[in-house]
């Protein structure tokens, strides 16, 4: 561990979007998407075939979440049960309804991540203070993500298909000219500003290996390099969209530091990630009709000082 190199010193020279919307932003690169990148991304609308992305909550196959963190837990408040007992609430009319409630990882599904989730140095996205991170988030947290909403054009990269397999395997890593590579074999142009949706099926090991899916917990995914940041902030991404936990190679093969794509991407250049999504109907339909690119919308929950919030993105075709 102590020949890890922290990322003060990794990320050095790496460049930010820091200052770049004003002292005051939240959304980062999301505020490349204008009105008009709207309008883009509506044009690539043509068949109205819609997919959901979100991964089930409480799949009784199981929720994979990032180690330390559990899935979500759905208690039933109010169901038919409460009215065989003596004491059960009476309506006029004889209403009977059901409730239910979950304790959940902000974090623990399909989910955005605030901004401010990730920091090094003592400093999040746009150069806040760490410590505005203690009791809830006072700055860069999610809810001005999901107060402004995600419309872009969304562009899919099917690795696993491009690597010729059917789930990437743990620790397998690729980095942007990988992504270009794959582009060009689907036959699509990655563009500036294009939300960028990169499977690897890898989760599909989780449902078949269970609890040993956590050994050695290393999930494939893009690889750190100055080079790969650089392009990044060159082509204006705004938003990674994943179908890992943590949408990139959890521990960096080269210097062995964690999420450090994080850091690079997220704090520095305020590029928003949206994790554990299923891109499996989507690349099937991509692949049936030989496109990639689409409308993506996604808006997570108005959740105060949140460091993340679950949604259901969608892919309009
Ligand atoms: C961590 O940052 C630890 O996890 P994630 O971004 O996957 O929620």
């Amino acid at each position: 561990m102590t020949d890890v190199p922290n990322l003060t010193e990794l990320l050095a020279n790496a460049p930010t979007n820091w200052g770049k919307w004003g002292p005051d932003d939240e959304v980062g690169s999301l505020n490349y998407l204008t009105p008009a990148s709207v309008l883009q991304a509506i044009s690539h609308v043509t068949s109205g075939e819609v997919h959901t992305l979100q991964r089930l909550i409480g799949d009784p196959k199981g929720d994979p979440v990032w180690p330390g963190r559990s899935p979500a837990e759905r208690e039933m408040v109010m169901d038919e049960s409460i009215w065989d007992r003596e004491d059960a609430p009476q309506f006029p009319g004889g209403l009977h309804y059901a409730d239910d409630k979950i304790e959940a990882f902000l974090q623990g599904s399909t989910q955005y991540d605030a901004l401010g989730h990730v920091w090094y140095d003592g400093k999040l996205w746009n150069g806040y203070d760490a410590r505005t991170t203690v009791g809830g988030m006072d700055k860069a947290s999610v809810e001005p993500i999901a107060q402004r909403g995600v419309v872009g054009t969304g562009v899919l990269l099917d690795m696993a298909r491009h690597f010729g397999v059917e789930a990437m395997e743990a620790k397998h890593t690729f980095d942007h000219t990988d992504l270009l590579a794959c582009a060009e074999r689907q036959g699509v142009t990655i563009d500036k500003r294009d939300i960028l949706l990169i499977r690897t099926n890898h989760l599909q090991l989780f449902f078949e290996q269970g609890e040993s899916f956590y050994e050695d917990f290393c999930e494939p995914g893009l690889e750190y390099s100055p080079e790969l940041v650089q392009w990044f902030a060159d082509m204006e991404i705004p938003n990674l969209v994943t179908d890992t936990i943590a949408n990139e190679v959890t521990m960096d093969p080269s210097t062995g530091a964690a999420l450090v794509l994080h850091n690079a991407l997220m704090r520095n250049l305020g590029i928003a990630f949206t994790e554990i999504c299923d891109l499996e109907s989507l690349a099937e339909a991509c692949e049936r009709e030989g496109r990639y690119k689409f409308c993506y919308i996604a808006a997570p929950l108005k959740i105060h000082r949140a460091t993340g919030s679950p949604v259901n993105p969608i892919a309009l075709l």
